[in-house]
């Protein structure tokens, strides 16, 4: 704590972190316990305090390397004129989950005042004040305000029931968010979320790629609230390309070959454009049972597909390609995955965006930074990629990265990869 009761949070090296402090962001909301308090609304009133390096923005005078203060308020204010709730200690998980949700933020500070609270006896505010990192992650979801989608018509059908659902829901099951009444804006989720309360690597339990499908049980005597299940945006066709940087990986048959001819099946896909293709990294395998080593790549892209479409277009060429769905990260002829879909951030039965674990992965993150050395990972877990492949649990796993590999054979890598005994040195080998 420093002398102003404020909790200093420390950098990987134990140095104070910068900080960027907002205070008495104010709004109409209609948190409460009491009907009144929902029916009519009151003042809520936030404080925040957000901790990060500041030292690359202003090196660099760049706002995108840190966090624009006028973003910050006006999504502070959404959570406070947002979703109502009961506590204002929900209310400040909110705001936490979705300041904690930019990768160039460490820590945040959030305190909520309800200076007209119900409360009987004469009283000057009262405030419910957390701290919140990447150790001690939000109970609560990130949120984005969405007023322009909410206006768009959706191609899928969805449920309008009312649902019912944790407030705090278990890792994997889809978020909801509920909408209130009178909100400024209704809220949805951010993939980001989902990274805060995914186990440890390993610990998943989930599907195979993609978000987990299966729904866990309310454990009982825990808080639900009910609100009414909105639709998602994933099947819009965006205004103009988007960019969008797909995973490949392949260590079943002749995985450089699939690779290449993927590749260009992507390019051949209407709606479409490849723009530049990283070098292929050799991996071992991360989950999952004993298998083979991994090819990887990792393509940069535009699309005016929805990422929807871009889904289904990413599964027709991994089918084509022989691709049998058994066991959770088991072997595969070929796997496509979304990793980013420009700035999309939503968490579906079927799609998650950015990719949950691309965070994390040294297989994606290399190749990908090799490509596109300034690429930054938005969301939860996220920064800079080079940055986090550096640090990425698997990161002696990438062998090394084959710069010319889709115009040359590269010769330890033709044939199943499996051929080759794990830790050989390829060509234009990059130890990692
Ligand atoms: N894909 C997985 C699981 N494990 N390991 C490596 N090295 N490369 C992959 O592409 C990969 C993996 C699930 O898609
Ligand atoms: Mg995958
Ligand atoms: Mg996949």
């Amino acid at each position: 704590m420093n002398d102003e009761g404020r909790q200093d949070a420390l950098d990987t090296s134990g140095r104070r972190l910068d900080q960027i402090r907002l205070t008495g962001i104010t709004a109409l909301g209609y948190h409460g316990v009491f009907e009144h308090e929902r029916r009519e609304g009151q003042t809520f009133v936030a404080d925040v305090v957000v901790h990060l390096d500041t030292r690359r923005a202003a090196a660099r005078d760049d706002l995108a390397h840190t966090l624009n203060y006028g973003e910050l308020a006006e999504q502070v204010a959404a959570v406070l004129s947002g979703e109502p709730v009961e506590l204002i200690e929900t209310v400040a998980e909110r705001i936490a989950a979705t300041v904690l949700a930019s990768g160039v933020v460490q820590a945040v500070d959030v305190a909520v005042h309800k200076p007209n609270a119900p409360i009987q006896v004469p009283f000057g505010d009262v405030v419910v004040a957390i701290h919140r990192d990447r150790s001690k992650l939000p109970a609560a979801e990130p949120y984005v305000a969405r007023v322009a989608q909410e206006a768009q018509p959706v191609s899928r059908p969805v449920p309008t029931s009312t649902a019912t659902f944790p407030v705090t829901p278990a890792p994997g099951a889809p978020v909801v968010p509920a909408s209130g009444p009178a909100p400024a804006a209704s809220l949805v989720p951010s993939g980001a979320w989902s990274d805060a309360v995914a186990p440890a690597p390993g610990a998943f339990s989930g599907g195979p790629d993609g978000p987990s499908t299966e729904l866990e049980p309310v454990p009982a005597g825990e808080a639900v609230v009910v609100g009414e299940l909105v639709t998602d945006s994933l099947d819009q066709e965006p205004q103009e390309p988007v960019e969008v940087v797909l995973a490949l990986g392949a260590n079943l048959g002749p995985a450089q070959d699939t690779l290449r001819d993927a590749v260009t099946d992507l390019a051949r896909t209407p709606g479409v454009e490849v723009r530049d293709v990283s070098a292929l990294a050799r991996t071992s395998a991360v989950g999952g049972p004993e298998q083979s080593d991994y090819l990887n790549t990792v393509v940069l892209a535009t699309t005016t597909l929805s990422p929807r479409a871009l889904l289904r277009a990413t599964q027709a060429i991994e089918n084509a390609h022989g691709r049998e769905r058994h066991e959770r990260w088991g072997p595969r002829t070929l796997d496509i995955d979304i990793v980013l879909y420009g700035s999309v951030l939503a968490v579906t039965d079927d799609l998650e965006l950015p990719h949950p674990r691309a965070h994390e992965r040294a297989f994606v993150l290399q190749p990908w930074a090799q490509v596109d050395p300034d690429a930054i990972l938005p969301g939860l877990g996220g920064g800079p990629v080079g940055a986090l492949a550096a640090t990425a649990p698997d990161r002696d796993g990438v062998r090394w990265l084959a710069l010319d590999w889709l115009t040359t054979a590269i010769p330890a890598v033709s044939g199943d990869t499996g051929a080759v005994p794990a830790g050989q040195p390829g060509p234009e080998a990059q130890d990692t």
